[in-house]
């Protein structure tokens, strides 16, 4: 045991002591706020480093007129955070997992996933619809969004609304909702809106059964240079266990369906029957007890929602205890090296992803997120 927590913990940033860490932030005060939480929880870990942060702006800040889903560009965020990394000048960068591809630029990984707030969508209705639903919304009222995942669900569900683009920042998306009378209401990522101080503009959360959530959604990431073993080290002791796996499940689906922000791919994931404590301690390389199953739910839509495949598959992701001291090392997962959370259940995890897209492969979601990519291109 003592060993364990030698391994796991107390060799993080050893060799960093006293050092000033530079984080890379994007400069809108929601990437301000995620920064900032990440960065106080990384300083409660390691009080003896110091850390800087950086402030930058991306080109996905400066298209605020363009829906993200027809800019086409991947890495519209990352780009610029990622130069700074690869020329030293940032040691760690603070992302929306949901932003990151799930093949990132060789050189970089995804050094840390922290715990899952919500990653349900939510609505924030006009003020003169407060304490309505989408199902008692007058006919023909207007929502906002740009997401293709949300508006393809939500026009099956709701054939009686009328959706259109809404792009800019939470700041501007509230402002253009409550100060003009264009949108009844507008989706957006519940997690963005209570790390805004905004839930109580939360007038309705959508369920995965009314609406599944985007890949990572929820989840806040920490990318690095793949290389730079102390500051890997070093933030690992953030990766959340369950998590991890849930969002390794989620990127391998959505890497295998080759989908990204232009199609509407959209997941849900529960982990069941695992004992917490083995995974709240992810940095203590304890196997995972009892029998934990992962479940992924994952589907494709046409963009006006009249198509959709969808299937829930379910994976066992008990670490095997065989390979329990296997090396770990340099082995990443869709983007995500967690060396110190069971190798075997990340496998597992990954599996089960590339088996649900292979299931919906196989019952033609090519062609519905063909046809998806060509309307929206158009
Ligand atoms: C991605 C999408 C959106 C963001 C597409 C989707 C929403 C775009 C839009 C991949 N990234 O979800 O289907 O509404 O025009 C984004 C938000 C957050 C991270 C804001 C939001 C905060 C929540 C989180 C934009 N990226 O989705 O409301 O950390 O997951």
């Amino acid at each position: 045991m003592a060993d364990m927590l030698l391994k796991g913990q107390d060799k993080n940033g050893n060799g960093l002591k006293n050092q000033t860490i530079r984080v890379g932030t994007r400069k809108s005060q929601l990437a301000r706020i995620q920064t900032d939480n990440v960065v106080q929880m990384l300083q409660n870990h390691h009080p003896h480093l110091h850390f800087e942060i950086i402030g930058m702006t991306t080109t996905g800040d400066k298209i605020l007129d363009t829906a993200l889903s027809k800019i086409g560009e991947k890495s519209l965020f990352t780009k610029e955070l990622e130069n700074a990394l690869e020329r030293n000048e940032v040691d760690l960068v603070v992302h929306s997992l949901k932003d990151l591809p799930t093949s990132l630029p060789p050189g970089f990984t995804i050094g840390a996933i922290c715990k899952r707030e919500s990653p349900h969508d939510a609505v924030v209705f006009h003020p003169k619809h407060v304490g309505k639903t989408l199902t008692s919304l007058p006919e023909k009222s207007v929502i906002g969004t740009s997401s293709l995942r949300r508006a393809a669900q939500l026009k099956r569900t709701f054939p009686q609304l009328e959706f259109k683009d809404i792009r800019g920042n939470l700041n501007t998306r509230l402002k253009k909702l409550d100060e003009k009378d264009d949108f009844s209401a507008i989706v957006l990522a519940a997690a963005g809106l209570r790390r805004m101080g905004w839930e109580n503009r939360i007038g309705q959360i959508l369920s995965p059964t009314e609406c599944l959530y985007a890949v990572g959604q929820g989840a806040l990431a920490v990318e690095v240079r793949a290389r730079d073993q102390e500051i890997l080290e070093m933030v690992s002791v953030l990766h959340d266990g369950e998590t991890v796996l849930r969002c390794i499940a989620e990127r391998a689906f959505m890497k295998h369906l080759e989908g990204g922000c232009s199609v509407p791919v959209a997941v849900s994931t529960t982990l069941k029957d695992f004992q917490r404590l083995a995974l709240a301690s992810p940095h203590l390389s304890l196997p995972l007890l009892g029998s934990p199953q992962l479940y992924l739910t994952g589907a494709v839509y046409s963009l006006d929602g009249s198509e959709s495949l969808r299937e829930t598959m379910q994976m066992n992701v008990k670490f095997p205890l065989e390979n329990e001291d296997g090396p770990n090392d340099d082995i990443q997962h869709v983007g995500i090296t967690a060396k110190n959370i069971p190798h075997g259940a990340q496998k597992a995890a990954e599996k089960l992803g590339l088996e649900v897209a292979e299931l919906l492969l196989s019952k033609g979601a090519k062609q519905i997120l063909n046809v998806a990519r060509q309307l929206n291109d158009a």
